[in-house]
């Protein structure tokens, strides 16, 4: 397949773990440049280090916190400035907090949920739009979830934020027809990260619990997917892209082996 991406700059937030981490060495391997944000520091650095010993291509890591509106937009005011714009977005940062009913909720989860799900990818796409409107030309990649198309027990705000997202998308595509602009969203099942760590707040066990007795899809097999997204000619917009494990068909139908497992 062609590689449009040599050359090209791929901003990724959340980069130090996970989907964004695997997306930033998915687009170093294509020859992209980048610029990664998330907010360990360290992380970015080693990931930088690693990126451009591998790949010959140029990092630049900025440590950002994407609920922070003014330090999102003094980043791509810089960006600005320094004609360091990048072509291509993946709004990545997330995170969900508890599996809980809702009226046994943590508000302090749902803020961070929502100011990082929701807030901090309309931040960043706030900033970025209007330069990528001026050029006519770029491509914002959301990472959505399954839990913007199906809800589960427990999911509740989670799921609210990553309908948001779905909203979102749909919305800004609509404000930007008549541009050169593309808007997708990637929306996976199950994938095995941090995620499920941070979900349950450092509780190791239970997290390994969600990914045992069949194959979850891997980071590296969602950034395949953003390569994909992103990589498709000009005129092609694939608008959303949603994937499971083969084992998952749903959020309510998986099939796993071997001994029971309650993630509960
Ligand atoms: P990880 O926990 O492995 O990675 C999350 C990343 O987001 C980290 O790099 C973290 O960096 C960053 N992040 C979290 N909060 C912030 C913040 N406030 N500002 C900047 N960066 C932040 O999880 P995943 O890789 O699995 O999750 C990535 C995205 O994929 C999320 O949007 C998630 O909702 C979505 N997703 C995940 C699925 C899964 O099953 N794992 C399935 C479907 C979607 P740091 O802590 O250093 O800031
Ligand atoms: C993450 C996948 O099923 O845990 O978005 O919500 S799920």
């Amino acid at each position: 397949m062609t590689n449009r991406l040599q050359g090209r700059r791929v901003l990724i937030t959340g980069a130090s773990a996970g989907i964004g981490r695997a997306c930033a060495r998915t687009f170093a391997a294509s020859g992209a440049d980048l610029l990664l944000s998330a907010r360990r520091f360290g992380r970015l650095e080693a990931l930088r280090r690693s990126l451009e010993a591998e790949f010959q291509v140029h990092v630049a890591i900025e440590r950002l916190d994407v609920r922070d509106r003014a330090g999102v937009e003094t980043y791509v005011s810089r960006l600005a400035v320094e004609n360091r714009l990048p072509d291509i977005v993946v709004n990545n940062a997330g995170l969900s907090r508890d599996l809980l009913p809702f009226h046994e909720g943590k508000v302090e989860g749902w803020e961070e949920m929502i100011d990082t799900n929701v807030k901090g990818l309309l931040y960043m796409s706030r900033a970025i739009l209007p330069h990528m409107v001026s050029r006519d030309s770029g491509h914002l990649i959301h990472i959505g979830s399954t839990a913007g198309e199906t809800v589960y027990p427990g999911g509740n705000v989670y799921n609210a934020s990553k309908f948001a997202v779905r909203a979102l998308n749909e919305g800004m595509n609509l404000d930007l027809a008549g541009t050169r602009i593309r808007v997708s969203s990637v929306d996976p099942g199950l994938v095995e990260s941090e995620f499920s760590e941070v979900r349950f707040r450092g509780d190791r066990e239970r997290a390994e619990a969600v990914y045992r007795g069949y194959t979850p899809l891997s980071p590296d097999d969602v950034a395949e997917v953003v390569r994909y997204v992103a990589n498709a000619p000009e005129h092609v917009n694939l608008h959303r892209v949603i994937l499971y494990p083969t084992d998952q068909r749903n959020p309510y139908v998986l099939h796993r082996t071997g001994p029971p497992v309650d993630p509960e």
